[in-house]
């Protein structure tokens, strides 16, 4: 019996109702996984309660001797699964990544150069209400409108013609592997450091099968909960050159204490990632999406660059009629989440934009293959050919209902 059933009934129930709606659901948010049971555990622990303000060896406050342990693990793991030299694992999340980057190399005012939002890029990427827009001088370049590829000759063009400081390369909706060798040409041509924030497909390339921006870059950045299958957090990779200047931004620059707990789950999320089975599973994440995009292309979607190499791909979803929202909508009430997402050259505004995202990664987790791609595909066909009909979301809602039973969560049923 849970202590938190007792105490908490409010909280508890909204747990159990979580638990439902992720084990009864299709999660196809391509942001979104499944931690593993181990590290739901190891988030749940008494390192909630301690403070360890500073680094191992070199805190602030005493009894860090633990914290010291389970943070040199994060550490140490994370540089060897990417080849890096040095990790600051204490970023609470992506956003904060990349904030600690911007502000060890950029001065207020200053001039960076990332991904424009509408074709992939990220908020922390210059977005004008977020505090990278607001902060410093962003110019952002795009992708090709005949392939919809990030357009290098524009980067060029554009780093040449602007000088940035910096050269933001990644991105949240770009379906497509990303060239960070040809981002760093253009960066060391025109004197700009280059970061990689590799959130999305962090997982792929700690697997190899996206290549590594580490020995290519300045600085990556990244979280360690969507492909990469870990808490939800964030870390920074760099040279060893950088790491004083970059530690002493996260803290004390931006941040007080750490999260012991979840630095102690990324040390096991690493962990997972250098097992040989970690491969076998990023191997089926883009297969999954490959074979969803052939079932979603064969029945009329049209998908932004034609396809994916990664774990997501966008559709547009104007093409047959609808938005963004109403598709995403219909899919809820099916029982299957997506995202709305603007497309690049949409028409339309973020609120309803043209398309969804749909990323493969939380069903993979849940032991799906390119099958059960197939069958998912057919469901979201279905009902965005009819987003109106109640009758056939309610019969899809069962179907999937059922389906999903077969493919348990990782941790659900811990407190009940
Ligand atoms: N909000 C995340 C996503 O959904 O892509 C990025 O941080």
């Amino acid at each position: 019996m849970s202590s938190l059933r007792e105490t908490d009934p409010e909280v508890w129930s909204a747990i159990q109702g979580e638990e439902q709606r992720q084990s009864e659901g299709l999660e196809l948010i391509a942001s979104e996984n499944y931690t593993s049971q181990a590290i739901l555990e190891t988030a749940g622990t008494v390192f909630t309660n301690k403070y360890a303000e500073g680094y191992p060896g070199r805190r602030y406050y005493g009894g860090c001797e633990f914290a010291d342990v389970v943070e040199e693990l994060a550490r140490q793991r994370v540089c060897q699964l990417y080849g890096a030299e040095h990790a600051n694992v204490q970023p609470h999340s992506g956003s904060q990544a990349n904030m600690a980057v911007y502000l060890t190399v950029l001065e207020p005012g200053d001039t960076f150069l990332a991904m424009n939002l509408a074709h992939g890029g990220h908020l922390t990427h210059g977005m004008h209400l977020n505090f990278s827009g607001k902060l410093y001088h962003v110019v952002h370049y795009g992708v090709r409108e005949d392939n919809h590829r990030i357009d290098f000759d524009e980067v060029a063009r554009l780093a040449r013609e602007h000088k940035p400081k910096l050269i933001v390369a990644g991105a949240s909706a770009y379906p497509r592997e990303i060239d960070h060798a040809r981002f760093a040409e253009i960066a060391r041509e025109v004197g700009a450091k280059l970061m990689v924030d590799m959130a999305h497909y962090a997982g792929l390339v700690a697997a190899g099968l996206h290549n590594n921006p580490v020995p290519v870059s300045d600085y990556v950045t990244s979280t360690s909960h969507k492909t990469l299958r870990g808490p939800r957090a964030g870390f920074i990779l760099t040279r060893k050159d950088n790491a004083r200047d970059l530690d002493r931004t996260v803290f004390p620059g931006m941040q007080g204490g750490p999260l012991v707990h979840i630095i102690a789950a990324k040390a096991v999320c690493f962990g997972e990632a250098l097992k040989p089975e970690f491969k076998d599973y990023a191997q089926q994440i883009v297969a999954n999406a490959q074979a969803l995009a052939e079932t979603l292309t064969a029945g009329g979607l049209r998908l932004v660059s034609g396809g994916t190499d990664n774990h997501l791909m966008l559709a547009d979803v104007t093409a047959i009629g609808l938005t963004g929202k109403i598709a995403e909508e219909a899919l809820d009430r099916a029982g299957i989440t997506v995202n709305k997402n603007m497309i690049p050259f949409d028409q339309r505004k973020p609120l309803d934009p043209s398309g969804i995202r749909i990323g493969t990664p939380a069903l993979t987790t849940r032991g799906m293959k390119e099958a059960e791609m197939k069958q998912v595909g057919e469901w979201i066909l279905q009902v965005l050919r009819a987003p109106d009909d109640e009758a056939l979301i309610a019969r899809v809602r069962e179907e999937v209902r059922e389906f999903a039973k077969s493919y348990p969560v990782p941790g659900v049923g811990r407190l009940s």
